[in-house]
C-alpha cells in the first residue's frame, strides 16, 4: 500500500509542462514543416445518405500547385495490403525528395506497390472492439466508393503544394449524388421496413448485449413500488482546443514511415494503421507531438490518419492534413447519443430490489474504434453506488446517417451515471422520501476490499456514506432547504433548486484478461521505464500520451520521490514509439492507476538494483543499508554513504560493480493491474431557476471526490473543474442537432452552446481519501469524474427547483426555452388544480399584482 512520506507525491508541485504551452512553444501538429511537404484537403459529402453514381475530378487536376486529385475507387486497393517490407524504398522517396520540395507540381503517383490481392471488404474497418460474436460491421473505406452514409464523409482528397490550393481546389471535383433516404431516429431506424443505413447489413441493429444477474422478474413481483422512466442522452460534439491532423512521411533513415498525428493514442494508432495500410508493425513510427486535448475524441483511429499515410506512400513525399473547425464538427467522432429506458423496483421504505435497463444507442454510420463498446463500459455502472440483488441490461447498438459515435469523457458512465442518479430522485418523489435518505438506504456500507456489486463485478473500495454527509455538511443542505421553502412560499421568481448525484464510476481501464472477455481487441497493461543516467539525472519513459493530464509532472513526482532526487532531475518522455515502442495510451483515467504505478514500480527496481551497488560501494551488507532522500547509508554509521547520483555513476562505468550485477540504472514494469478504479463522490448543485424566463443559473456547485492518494492536487482539481465544466455543458448548453435530412445545423461554435467561464459557478470541492487495494499506489483516476458526477446534480437541481409545477423531467440540454415550455405545460396540463398559478409562479405566490398569463 502506499508508501509515506513523500516529498512530492500529494503536493502542490506546479506543471512543468505549462511554461511552453502558455507561452506559444508548444509543437503542434500543424507546426510541423518537412522539406518537399504537400497539403491534403478533403471533400465531403453534402448529403446524409447518397449513392455516388459519378466523381470527375479532371478539373481539379489542372487547379494550380495541384498534385493529385483521387476519389475513394481510385484508393481502394491502398487498404490492407501486405506488408511491405522497405516502403521508402518502394516510393522512391529518397532520389524524389529534393524536387518535390521545389513545388512539385509535377509529382506523378507511383504504380501500386505491392501486387497482393486486397482482403475481403468486409474486414476493412477500423473497428477494435467487436463487443459481441455476430455484430455486424459495415465496410468503412477512408474515402466512400459508391454511398455515402453521414453529411462530412470524405467523398474524395486533393494534394496540393499548399493548403489554399488544395482548398480552392475541391471545388472543381464534380460528384453526382442520387440521394437516399436518411435514417435519423433511433425508435424508426429498429421499426420494422425502416429504410436501411447499410442495405448489404439487412438491419439497422449492429448488435444487441445483454446482461442478467440475479431475479429480476421477481424482484419486479415483490416490489411495492416501480418506477419506469425515459431518458434522452443528446449527442454531443467534443470539440477539443486543437483539431485533428496529421503529418505522414517516408523516412529515408529507417526506410519506412512516420506519421505525426493529434491523437491520444500513438501505440494504437501505429498497431492499426500498419495492419489496414499494410505496414510491417516495425517499418512505422508514429509521433503524438504536443496534443490540445482530446476528451476521447482523439481516441480513435481516422480516415484522414491511413488517408495521409497511404498517400505519402502513394506519391513518396511528406503529406500533411490538419482538420478545419467545421471538419471536426462534422468528422471527429461524436459522443453519446442514447435513448435510456430504466427502471427500478423498491419497497415502500425506498430499498431497491431491482433494476431494469434498456438502451438504444446511436453508433452514426459507421463502427470506429471503439464506437460500440461505449455503451457496454456503462452497462456495469446503472447501480451505482447502490446494493440491491436483479440487474438486467440489455443495449441495442444502432445505425443511423450520422457522424460516428465513440468514447468522449466518460464513456458509457456519465450516461448511466445520469440514469441511476435521476431515477433515485424519481424513487424518491414515489416513496415521499428525501433524496439524501433514499441514497442513504441503498449505499453499499463502506468497503476497502473488493466487492460484489449488482452487475457482476467487484468494486476496489468505496465509502459513499463519507462523501454524502462531507458535502451536506460544506453545502449546508438544511439551510439551502430552508431558504427554498421561503422562496417558494415568497413566490420568489427565481425559485432554488438543490440538486444530489453520488456517482461512482468505472476506470483505469485494464486488466488484460477482463478487456478481452468484454472482446475487446486490445491489451490493458502499461509500460514504464525509468534509467538514470550516467550524471545522476533520471529519464522515465511512459506508455501512456498525454493531451493536458499533467502527465510529465505527475510522473516527475513519483520517480523523484522514489529515487530521491529533486522532481527536476526527471524528464519524461512520451508519445513516440521510438522512444517507447510498448505503452496502451490514454483513455479511461487509466494513466495513473495503470502508467503512473508503472513508473511507481520501475523506480523502485531502480532502487533495488542500486541497493546492491551501493552495498558494494559501501562494503556492506545490503540489508543493512537505509535509503532516504537519494542517500544510502549505512545503519548506525551515517558518515558511510552515496548517494543514489554516485551510484549511477558507478553503475554507468560499471568497472567495479557486484559479481552479477549487469551495467547502468535501468529498469522497466509493465502493470497489468487484477481489477478497475473504482472512483466516486458527492455532488451537489444549487440553481436558480427563473420561472419567468426559464434560464437556469448555477448559483453553487459543491463536491467531494474520492480517487484514493492524489498524486498532484493542483492537477486533480483542474481535471475536475474541467470534467464539471463539461457535465454542465451536457446538462444545459450543448447539443448536436440535426435536421429531418440528415444535415447537422450545430456546425458551429455559433449554434453549439460551449459554456465559458461566465457560465460556470465557482466550484467548492472536497476530497476524501479511500485507497484502491488494486494498485501498491492505492490510486484511482480522476479524469472523468467531474463529467461523470455533474450532470444528474444538475438536472436534479433543475428538477427540484420545479417540482411545485409538478414538474419530473426535463430532457438534456435543459435550455431556458424547454424549461420555460415545461413550465407552461404544466400550468395548461392542470390548470387550476396544480400548486403552481397561471404566471408561472407556485401557488403559495402571494404577488397579488401579477396578471393572468403574464408569463413572457
Ligand atoms: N491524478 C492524481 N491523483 C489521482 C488521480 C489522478 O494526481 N489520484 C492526476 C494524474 O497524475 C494525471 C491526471 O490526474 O496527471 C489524470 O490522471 P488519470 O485520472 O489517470 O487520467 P488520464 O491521465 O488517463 O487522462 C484521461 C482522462 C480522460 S479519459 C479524458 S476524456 C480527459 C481527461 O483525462 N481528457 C482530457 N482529462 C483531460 N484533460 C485535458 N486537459 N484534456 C483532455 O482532453
Amino acid at each position: 500500500m502506499t508508501e509515506a512520506p513523500q516529498k512530492f507525491v500529494g503536493g502542490g508541485v506546479p506543471r512543468k509542462e505549462d511554461p511552453a504551452l502558455v507561452t506559444g512553444q508548444g509543437n503542434w501538429t500543424d507546426n510541423i514543416k518537412i522539406p518537399g511537404m504537400l497539403h491534403a484537403t478533403i471533400l465531403r459529402s453534402p448529403y446524409a445518405h447518397a449513392r455516388i453514381t459519378s466523381v470527375d475530378t479532371s478539373a481539379a487536376r489542372e487547379q494550380p500547385g495541384v498534385v493529385a486529385v483521387f476519389a475513394g475507387e481510385e484508393l481502394a486497393d491502398e487498404w490492407f495490403k501486405n506488408p511491405i517490407a522497405n516502403p521508402a524504398a518502394v516510393t522512391g522517396y529518397s532520389l524524389s525528395l529534393d524536387k518535390r520540395a521545389q513545388g512539385g507540381a509535377d509529382v506523378t503517383p507511383t504504380a501500386d506497390q505491392t501486387g497482393e490481392e486486397p482482403v475481403d471488404e468486409e474486414h476493412k474497418t477500423f473497428l477494435g472492439w467487436h463487443v459481441t460474436e455476430d455484430i455486424k460491421v459495415p465496410h468503412h473505406p477512408p474515402v466512400a466508393i459508391d454511398e455515402v452514409n453521414y453529411a462530412g464523409e470524405p467523398v474524395a482528397v486533393v494534394v496540393a503544394t499548399d493548403r489554399y490550393k488544395a482548398q480552392d481546389a475541391l471545388e472543381f471535383i464534380e460528384v453526382d449524388y442520387e440521394p437516399l433516404e436518411p435514417v435519423l431516429d433511433l425508435e424508426a431506424a429498429v421499426q420494422e421496413g425502416a429504410p436501411l443505413v447499410h442495405e448489404s447489413l439487412g438491419t439497422n441493429e449492429s448488435y444487441v448485449w445483454e446482461l442478467d444477474v440475479g431475479e429480476i422478474e421477481e424482484a419486479f413481483n415483490n416490489a411495492d413500488v416501480t418506477v419506469k422512466e425515459r431518458y434522452i442522452q443528446q449527442r454531443l460534439i467534443p470539440n477539443a482546443i486543437e483539431t485533428r491532423g496529421t503529418v505522414a512521411h517516408p523516412d529515408p533513415v529507417s526506410g519506412g514511415f512516420t506519421v505525426y498525428s493529434s491523437t491520444q493514442i500513438p501505440h494504437i494508432l501505429k498497431a492499426v494503421l500498419s495492419e489496414y495500410c499494410g505496414f510491417a508493425e516495425n517499418k512505422l513510427r508514429v509521433v503524438a507531438p504536443d496534443v490540445g486535448g482530446g476528451f476521447g475524441s482523439k481516441l480513435n483511429v481516422y480516415a484522414e490518419e491511413a488517408l495521409t499515410l497511404v498517400l505519402s506512400r502513394k506519391l513518396g513525399v511528406p503529406i500533411k492534413w490538419v482538420e478545419d473547425r467545421s471538419e471536426n464538427y462534422l468528422a471527429t467522432i461524436h459522443g453519446r447519443g442514447q435513448v435510456q429506458d430504466i427502471e427500478v423496483a423498491a419497497t415502500n421504505e425506498g430499498k431497491i430490489l431491482g433494476m431494469r435497463v434498456k438502451l438504444l444507442a446511436d453508433m452514426g454510420a459507421y463502427l470506429q474504434l471503439n464506437g460500440p463498446g461505449i455503451p457496454i463500459l456503462g452497462a456495469f455502472m446503472y447501480p451505482g453506488v447502490y446494493e440491491f440483488d436483479a440487474y438486467s441490461f440489455s443495449c441495442t447498438g444502432v445505425f443511423t446517417n450520422k457522424t460516428p459515435t465513440d468514447a468522449y469523457r466518460g464513456a458509457g458512465r456519465p450516461e448511466a451515471a445520469f440514469a441511476v442518479e435521476r431515477i433515485i430522485d424519481a424513487l424518491a418523489r414515489e416513496t415521499g422520501l428525501d433524496p439524501v435518505e433514499v441514497r442513504r438506504r441503498n449505499f453499499h456500507e463502506p468497503f476497502d476490499e473488493p466487492k460484489d456489486q449488482p452487475a457482476g463485478i467487484q468494486y476496489d473500495s468505496g465509502n459513499y456514506q463519507q462523501t454524502l454527509e462531507r458535502v451536506i455538511e460544506l453545502a449546508d443542505y438544511e439551510a439551502l432547504r430552508e431558504e427554498q421553502r421561503r422562496r417558494r412560499e415568497e413566490g420568489d421568481t427565481l425559485q432554488l433548486g438543490i440538486g444530489f448525484s453520488t456517482y461512482t464510476e468505472i476506470c483505469g481501464l485494464a486488466p488484460s484478461q477482463v478487456l478481452a472477455a468484454l472482446r475487446n481487441g486490445g491489451a490493458g497493461w502499461e509500460m514504464a521505464k525509468v534509467q538514470m543516467l550516467a550524471s545522476g539525472k533520471v529519464e522515465v519513459i511512459t506508455g501512456t500520451s498525454p493531451h493536458g493530464q499533467g502527465h510529465v509532472t505527475s510522473w516527475s513526482q513519483i520517480a523523484a520521490d522514489a529515487l530521491g532526487v529533486d522532481v527536476d532531475d526527471v524528464e519524461v518522455l512520451h508519445g513516440d514509439t521510438a522512444i517507447a515502442p510498448y505503452g496502451r495510451d490514454t483513455y479511461g483515467s487509466r494513466s495513473l492507476p495503470v502508467g503512473g504505478v508503472a513508473v511507481h514500480v520501475a523506480a523502485n527496481r531502480v532502487i533495488d538494483k542500486a541497493r546492491k551497488i551501493a552495498a558494494h560501494m559501501l562494503e556492506a551488507a545490503e540489508g543493512d543499508l537505509e535509503f532516504e532522500d537519494g542517500r544510502f547509508s549505512v545503519a548506525g554509521s551515517p558518515d558511510q554513504n552515496v548517494t543514489i547520483q554516485e551510484v549511477a555513476g558507478a553503475a554507468f562505468l560499471a568497472d567495479n560493480l557486484p559479481e552479477g550485477v549487469e551495467p547502468v540504472l535501468s529498469e522497466e514494469y509493465f502493470f497489468d493491474p487484477p481489477n478497475f478504479t473504482f472512483p466516486f463522490g458527492a455532488h451537489i448543485c444549487v440553481v436558480e431557476v427563473d420561472t419567468e424566463t426559464g434560464f437556469v443559473k448555477i448559483r453553487d456547485y459543491f463536491g467531494v471526490d474520492d480517487c484514493g492518494p492524489v498524486v498532484n492536487p493542483t492537477i486533480v482539481d483542474g481535471q475536475l473543474h474541467g470534467g464539471i465544466a463539461q457535465g454542465v455543458a451536457q446538462a444545459l448548453y450543448e447539443e448536436a442537432v440535426y435536421d429531418e435530412e440528415g444535415n447537422l445545423t450545430t456546425g458551429s461554435m455559433v449554434d453549439y452552446l460551449i459554456p465559458g467561464a461566465p457560465e460556470l459557478p465557482r466550484y467548492t470541492l472536497e476530497r476524501t481519501v479511500t485507497p484502491s487495494p488494486t494498485n501498491p499506489m492505492g490510486v484511482k483516476g480522476v479524469g472523468e469524474a467531474g463529467t461523470i458526477g455533474s450532470p444528474p446534480a444538475v438536472i436534479n437541481a433543475v428538477v427540484d427547483a420545479l417540482s411545485p409545477y409538478g414538474i419530473t423531467h426535463v430532457d438534456m440540454p435543459a435550455s431556458p426555452w424547454k424549461v420555460w415550455q415545461a413550465i407552461q405545460d404544466s400550468q395548461g396540463r392542470d390548470a387550476g388544480t396544480r400548486d403552481a398559478d397561471r404566471s408561472g409562479r407556485p401557488a403559495q405566490a402571494t404577488d397579488s399584482t401579477e396578471q393572468e398569463g403574464g408569463t413572457s
